[in-house]
């Protein structure tokens, strides 16, 4: 963390660029070739562009929706269409992606003219309630191995487990966009600076901290939760001074930005299964597994709720589980308290 005062140790790499963070190796992936670093750099140019659409979205007539659904039955913003179009178009151009799957499209896309052995998972844009009020949204991606040996890619080549996964990360465009990364060992954070066209390295080695204060659920849900979900809720807003509870209710609605702040700060953020998601909401290929790849590589926990969500193989590639992560004392206790009740 950066402050006036903060005078970084020479082993920092704080302000460095995204860009000579890679190419330092600072993401040591093993066998990796010039083609990993090019296609974060990809990654990191479409985070770019959508963060210029999203900023200026109030003038340019991209608010609201496209009136059409898409492959969740959800109505279509006109934002989801220019960050997935945008992606799809980064990712095309060099050839570092042999395909991708996206939560804009049914099937996934791929790219034949691509050399490289990678393939991209993606939430283009997550948080579409709140485009049009200007609340914090943010993109979702996964990077996953293909062995072109094998073979072009097929929807199969997507069927893998978070434990898996080459990389993960995600970008929220809030106060000031930050890209969040990981590749399994250390998780940092690079801060954009639009006057310079940089992602900065401005949150190193980032830490989950073991216990927080806040929780983080739509309480709307309630009715819908399971006997074990609606005590959970019950201990964390009972009072006991010694364990710190209350705890503090924060609901942003976008997961980008309660993931973000429960990494950072610490807590929990859930979406479980209710009986109207009773699969759970948030999707497992670019949703879920992401997010919970950033907590393990940041000390934190991401489980099902009894079992961590990155040990768990996708068999469909829109498939929704259940999302619980945070600080490693939240996540057991809300394991133990719903474990409790919903045996
Ligand atoms: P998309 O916006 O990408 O569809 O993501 C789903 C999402 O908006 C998450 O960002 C968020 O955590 C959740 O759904 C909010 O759901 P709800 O409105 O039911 O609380």
């Amino acid at each position: 963390m950066t402050s006036p005062s903060w005078n970084p140790p020479d082993s920092s790499q704080v302000g460095a660029t995204l860009e000579t963070f890679i190419l330092e190796g600072m993401f040591q992936v093993p066998g990796a070739t010039g083609t990993f670093t090019a296609l974060l750099n990809q990654i990191s140019l479409t985070a770019k562009l959508i963060t210029g659409r999203v900023r200026s979205a109030g003038l340019a007539d991209i608010l609201g929706y496209t009136g059409e659904t898409n492959v969740q039955g959800e109505t279509v913003q006109k934002l989801d269409i220019i960050a997935n179009e945008t992606m799809i178009a980064s990712l095309r151009r060099q050839g570092h992606c042999a395909a991708l799957a996206s939560e804009e499209l049914e099937e996934p896309v791929y790219f034949p003219k691509a050399t490289g052995n990678y393939l991209v998972v993606a939430d283009p844009l997550d948080g579409s309630s709140n485009i049009d009020v200007n609340v914090s949204i943010g993109t979702i991606f996964g990077i996953l191995r293909h062995d072109r040996s094998k073979g072009p890619p097929t929807l199969e080549s997507f069927m893998q487990r978070g434990r898996d996964y080459v990389a993960s990360g995600y970008v929220i465009y809030g106060s000031s966009t930050v890209l969040v990364l990981t590749t399994g060992k250390g998780v940092h954070a690079f801060t954009y600076d639009p006057t310079a066209g940089e992602f900065f390295l401005s949150h190193e080695n980032i830490r989950c901290p073991t216990k927080g204060s806040i929780y983080s659920v739509n309480e709307g849900n309630q009715s819908r939760w399971s006997e074990g979900v609606k005590r959970w809720v019950a201990h964390v807003k009972d009072t006991d001074k010694a364990s710190g509870r209350p705890y503090s209710h924060r609901y942003v609605g976008s997961l980008v930005a309660d993931a973000h702040r429960t990494l950072l700060k610490g807590g929990i953020f859930a979406y479980p299964a209710d009986n109207k998601n009773p699969k759970g909401k948030l999707r497992l290929l670019y949703e879920a597994s992401p997010v919970a790849m950033i907590f393990e590589a940041a000390g934190g926990r991401a489980t099902l709720g009894n079992s961590s969500v990155l040990d768990i193989t996708p068999s469909e590639l829109h498939q929704r589980v259940p999302l619980i992560v945070g600080s490693t004392e939240d996540v057991d206790t809300y394991e133990r308290i719903v474990g409790e009740y919903d045996r």
